[in-house]
C-alpha cells in the first residue's frame, strides 16, 4: 500500500505580506507609490516576488497590509492576483490601515499592521502564519522554513542570510548558537556584532517570520497592550521573544531557489537607485543571478496584452538594434540603439537616440537624439530631443537626482523645469 503523502505545511498557513513602507531612499521613484510597487525587471513588480513565493511554495491565503500611497500597488494587485477562490479554500485580502481595532487611522508600526486584522485572520482559522516583506526581490520556497520551523518547535523562526558587517546596520542582526537558536537579537546596530568565526560577516534578519497563529496572534495581544511598544516586528515582538522564548534562525540558502546556474544565493533589497539600477542592469548580463526565465518557479505579475519589441532600423544597420538589453512587448526600438538596458512595456525610442546603461520604466517616450547613459527613467516620462544625460556629471547633478556612484533618476516634473 502507498503511505499517504502528508499534506505540505504551506496549506496550512497563511502569508500575510507587509507593503506599507515607503522605501524613503528610492527617492522621487516613491513620490507616488509605495516602494512594494516599484517596477522590476521588465514585466514584474517588486511585491510579485513575496506573491509569487508564497503562490510557489503551496501557500494559498495571502493577506497584504497596504499603507503608504497605495493606489498603484492595490490597482497592480486587483489586476494581477485575483484568481484566488473561496471555494477552493483560497484567500487574497488587501489590508489597507482602516481603523479595524483602534481610532488610530494608520498602522503605527510592522506589528501593528497584523494586529489590527486579527479577526480576517483568526476566522481563516490557518495554523501557521508566514509575515513577509513586500519589498524584496528574492525566490524563497517558504515550505522549509515552515518544517524548520515545526521540527525545531521554535515560537518563533525568522529567515536570516550573511551580509557584509558593515552593511548591516539596516538589518536586525541576531548571534546563534549551533543549533541556529538566536540568544541575542539587535535592530539595525550602528556598529553590527559579526560572526564568531566570520568576523567580516553580519548574521541579518530578512524581516521574514514565521510563527504558530495562535503563538502570534497571543504575542500581539501583549504587545498592543504594553504603552511603551511601537508596535514592530524588529523592535519589539522579535526582542521580546528572543528574550522570553525561543526564536531560531533559518538560514535562506537553505530555501532559497536557484537557477540552473551555480550562483551564491540571491536577494536584494533594491532600496536606493543605485542599488535599483544595478539589480535591473544585471538582469542584461550572460548568466544573470537571478534567473527570472525559470518556468518551475515563476514570477507572476499583472502584465498587460500587448503587441511584440519591434525593432525598426534606418539606412545603416547599426540602429534600431538592441545589445546585452532586454525589451518588453510594445517597445518600439526605432532607429535608436541600445546597450546593456532594461525596458519596461511601451516603451518608444526615436531615431538617433544613443541608450547605455538605462533602466526605463513602462511607457516612457524617448525624443530623436536623446543619449542616456546610467539613468532610471520613470513611467510615462517624455525625453526631449537631444537631451544629454551622463556626459556632464555637474550638469547632470542639477537637473536631476544624481547619485554619488553617477546613476540618474529622472523624472517627469525634473523635465518640465528643464529650459531648453
Ligand atoms: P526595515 O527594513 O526597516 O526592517 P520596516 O520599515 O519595518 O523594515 O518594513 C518592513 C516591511 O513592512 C516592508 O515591506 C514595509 O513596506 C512594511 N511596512 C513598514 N511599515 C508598515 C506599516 N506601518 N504598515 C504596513 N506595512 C509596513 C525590517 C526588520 C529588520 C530586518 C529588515 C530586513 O525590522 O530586523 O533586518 O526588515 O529588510
Ligand atoms: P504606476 O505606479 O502604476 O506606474 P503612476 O506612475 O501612473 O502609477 O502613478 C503612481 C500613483 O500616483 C498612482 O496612484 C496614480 O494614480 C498617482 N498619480 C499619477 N499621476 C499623478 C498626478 N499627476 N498627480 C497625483 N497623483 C498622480
Amino acid at each position: 500500500m502507498v503511505e499517504k503523502r502528508i499534506q505540505p505545511l504551506a496549506r496550512d498557513a497563511m502569508a500575510y505580506v507587509l507593503a506599507g513602507g515607503r522605501g524613503s531612499r528610492l527617492k522621487e521613484l516613491t513620490d507616488r507609490r509605495a516602494k512594494p510597487a516599484v517596477y522590476f525587471g521588465g514585466k514584474a513588480r517588486i511585491i510579485d516576488f513575496a506573491l509569487s513565493n508564497a503562490l510557489n511554495s503551496g501557500i494559498r491565503r495571502i493577506g497584504v497590509a497596504t499603507q503608504y500611497k497605495a493606489h498603484s500597488l492595490i490597482r497592480h494587485m486587483q489586476r494581477g492576483w485575483n484568481f484566488f477562490r473561496p471555494e477552493r479554500n483560497e484567500s487574497f485580502d488587501i489590508l489597507p490601515a482602516s481603523q479595524r481595532v483602534s481610532e488610530t487611522q494608520w498602522y503605527e508600526g510592522t506589528a501593528d499592521a497584523v494586529y489590527q486584522n486579527i479577526d480576517i485572520i483568526e476566522d481563516y482559522g490557518v495554523e501557521y502564519m508566514v509575515i513577509l516583506a513586500g519589498d524584496h526581490v528574492y525566490k524563497m520556497d517558504y515550505e522549509y522554513m515552515l518544517q524548520q520551523h515545526v521540527d525545531s518547535g521554535a515560537d518563533v523562526t525568522i529567515g536570516c542570510l550573511e551580509v557584509p558587517r558593515m552593511e548591516a546596520t539596516g538589518f536586525g542582526v541576531m548571534h546563534v548558537n549551533e543549533k541556529d537558536e538566536i540568544f541575542a537579537f539587535i535592530e539595525k546596530p550602528a556598529d553590527p556584532p559579526g560572526i564568531p568565526d566570520k568576523p567580516d560577516f553580519a548574521l541579518a534578519s530578512m524581516g521574514i517570520y514565521v510563527f504558530h497563529t495562535k503563538f502570534l496572534l497571543d504575542a500581539l495581544r501583549r504587545d498592543a497592550a504594553d504603552p511603551n511598544s511601537s508596535r514592530d516586528f524588529g523592535k519589539d515582538i522579535i526582542p521580546y521573544i528572543v528574550k522570553n522564548g525561543k526564536a531560531v534562525a533559518h538560514r535562506f540558502a537553505k530555501s532559497c531557489v536557484r537557477s540552473d546556474f551555480e550562483h551564491e544565493p540571491y536577494w536584494r533589497d533594491v532600496g536606493t537607485i543605485d542599488a535599483y539600477w544595478q539589480a535591473n542592469i544585471d538582469l542584461t548580463a550572460i548568466v544573470p543571478e537571478l534567473d527570472i526565465y525559470d518556468k518551475s518557479w515563476p514570477i507572476w505579475t499583472y502584465a498587460e496584452i500587448t503587441p511584440p519589441a519591434k525593432f525598426v532600423h534606418d539606412d545603416d544597420d547599426r540602429r534600431g538594434s538592441a545589445t546585452s538589453s532586454v525589451v518588453s512587448g510594445d517597445c518600439i526600438i526605432s532607429g535608436a540603439s541600445l546597450n546593456k538596458s532594461l525596458l519596461f512595456t511601451g516603451v518608444r525610442a526615436n531615431s538617433f537616440s544613443k541608450l547605455e546603461g538605462a533602466v526605463i520604466l513602462p511607457n516612457v517616450k524617448i525624443g530623436r537624439r536623446a543619449q542616456l547613459r546610467n539613468v532610471v527613467i520613470d513611467h510615462g516620462v517624455v525625453i526631449p530631443e537631444g537631451l544629454v544625460v551622463g556626459e556632464d556629471p555637474n550638469l547632470d547633478a542639477k537637473r536631476f537626482r544624481r547619485t554619488e556612484s553617477g546613476i540618474c533618476l529622472i523624472t517627469q516634473p525634473m523635465i518640465d523645469k528643464l529650459d531648453i
